[in-house]
Order: structure tokens, then C-alpha cells, then sequence
């Protein structure tokens, strides 16, 4: 029997790639996400390149009653879940607060934190009565440094790594590891949905420089939840050779 791990945000970026390595590595996945269309072409990849199992999930992570509902419909043995991957996230807007968006701010704080909290109670419920389970929480350099014009991004990444840390403590004694990753620049949509589908300015945040790819991500969380069940990293802060700090990046000359 191969264990279950449950990825949100799998339709894309970090998410993605993440679901395919473990569905690669002997792990049967949950893949969740709003766009279905997505999910449909993930599911059909893992069905045809491994020999792992996959149930998608299609629902807003933002909204309590539908994740509560969605994750209600997973078949028992579904429910056995090993490993959960808190992955759905995004930055929206650029802008120093004084100019800020609500609706920016509440779809960060809304997805970022809440959503994560919402599908973690329910998932580490499961976990609980198990006795095991594995959350890893994807953070970012945000989570350790702010920088300017990302308040509610960096704000929203502060409380991701307090609530790793609060999460560690809640789960102790029910033998459930928790941890972190926390990224520097990765090439995914994720500078594309920051600057609300302006193709323009997400290219110029990767131009001249390499970034991280999101399979590079994928290998580190990989490499977290095949650890042997006495060890549990804490946090993987992984950059790109080209970044120092969030906003230090060493480009080449055009
Ligand atoms: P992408 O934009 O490529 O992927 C984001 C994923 O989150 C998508 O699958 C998207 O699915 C999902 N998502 C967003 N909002 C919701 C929602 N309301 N409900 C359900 N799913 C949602 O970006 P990345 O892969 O880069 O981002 C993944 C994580 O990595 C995020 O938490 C991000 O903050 C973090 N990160 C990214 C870094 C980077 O430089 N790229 C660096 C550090 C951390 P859909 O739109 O289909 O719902
Ligand atoms: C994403 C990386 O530097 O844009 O978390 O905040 S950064």
C-alpha cells in the first residue's frame, strides 16, 4: 500500500511539479486547485507516466464550507493521508501600502493563512487518530525577510512560518512532524499572477538571472518527507545562487 500525499496548488508552478516527483516516488497524490482543466491534464499525466494512483480535487481553498465539502468526498481509504503539502498561495499587487488593493490584501491573507488553516484542521484530524502524518508548509524568503512594496505578501509568509512553528508544538505528541520550505525566486506563474497576468513585468523579475525552477523545489520536499521517522526538518531555505537577499539579485549584463 503506498502512501497518500495531498498537494494544493497543483495546477501549476511548485504544486505541480511536486505532485508529479511524488507520484514518480512510490506515493499515491491528492492534487487539488480551482482550474479543473489543470487538474484533468495532471491527473491524465501521472495515470500515463507512473504507477501511482491520483484523485483530483477541484475547489477555492478560500472558502471554508467548500473545502470542508470537497475534502468530505474522498473515499475512506483516500483519507489515510501521510503527507500534506500546504502549497496553494500567491502575492497580488506590488505597491507600497499606501496604495494597497483590498481585495489584493484579503485574497493573500485569505488563501495564504486561512486556507491553509482550514484544510490543515481537517487533514490533521485524519492524522491525528493515525498516530502519523507529515504537513510541510511552503513559506518563502518573504517568511524571513520584508522588503518594500510586498507588505501583505511578506506579512502573510511572517505568520506561515509562526504557524509552522505553533503547528510543530500542537502535533508533539501525536507523533505528526511538521516543517517548512521556504524558496527564494522560482520561475513559475507566480510573478504572472502577482502582477495580474502582465507578462511584461513578471519576465522582468527572472531576466538575466537564473532563478529556481519548481523542480527544484519539488526535490527538497522530496527529500523532507523520505527522511527516516526520527528526523524532521525544521525549515529548508533554499535560494537561487543568483540571489542574496530578497531584492540583491546578481544579473548579467545584456
Ligand atoms: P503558481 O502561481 O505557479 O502556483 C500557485 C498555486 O496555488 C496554483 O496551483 C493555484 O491554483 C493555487 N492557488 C492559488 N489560489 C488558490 C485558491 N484560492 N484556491 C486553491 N488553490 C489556489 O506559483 P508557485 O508555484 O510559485 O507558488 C506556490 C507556493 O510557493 C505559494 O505559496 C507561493 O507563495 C510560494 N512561493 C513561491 C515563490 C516563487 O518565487 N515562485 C517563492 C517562495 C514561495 P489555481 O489557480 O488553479 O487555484
Ligand atoms: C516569493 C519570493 O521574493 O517574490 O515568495 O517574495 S518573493
Amino acid at each position: 500500500m503506498k502512501s497518500i500525499a495531498l498537494i494544493t496548488g497543483a495546477t501549476s508552478g511548485i504544486g505541480r511539479a511536486t505532485a508529479k516527483l511524488l507520484a514518480n516516488n512510490n506515493f499515491n497524490v491528492i492534487i487539488t486547485g480551482r482550474r479543473s482543466e489543470n487538474l484533468n491534464t495532471l491527473e491524465e499525466a501521472i495515470q500515463k507516466n507512473t504507477e501511482s494512483d491520483v484523485y483530483s480535487l477541484n475547489f477555492d481553498i478560500r472558502s471554508e464550507t467548500e473545502t470542508a465539502k470537497m475534502l468530505a468526498t474522498l473515499p475512506d481509504e483516500w483519507k489515510n493521508i501521510s503527507v500534506l503539502i500546504n502549497n496553494a498561495g500567491l502575492a497580488a499587487g506590488f505597491e507600497p501600502v499606501s496604495e494597497g488593493k483590498s481585495d489584493d490584501w484579503n485574497q493573500m491573507i485569505d488563501t495564504n493563512i486561512k486556507g491553509l488553516l482550514y484544510i490543515t484542521r481537517i487533514v490533521s484530524g485524519w492524522m491525528i487518530e493515525r498516530k502519523s502524518g507529515h504537513i510541510i508548509n511552503v513559506s518563502s524568503i518573504a517568511g524571513k525577510e520584508a522588503y518594500a512594496n510586498g507588505a501583505v505578501y511578506c506579512a502573510t509568509k511572517h505568520a506561515v512560518k509562526a504557524l509552522t512553528k505553533s503547528m510543530r508544538l500542537d502535533f508533539l505528541k501525536h507523533r505528526i512532524k511538521v516543517g517548512s520550505v521556504s524558496p527564494g525566486m522560482v520561475d513559475t506563474e507566480f510573478s504572472y499572477v502577482r502582477f495580474h497576468g502582465d507578462s511584461s513585468k513578471a519576465e522582468q523579475v527572472y531576466k538575466n538571472m537564473t532563478p529556481l525552477y519548481a523542480e527544484d523545489i519539488a526535490e527538497a520536499i522530496l527529500f523532507m518527507v523520505t527522511r527516516p521517522e526520527h528526523v524532521n526538518i525544521d525549515d529548508m531555505f533554499i535560494m537561487p545562487t543568483a540571489q542574496g537577499l530578497s531584492r540583491e539579485v546578481l544579473r548579467n549584463e545584456e
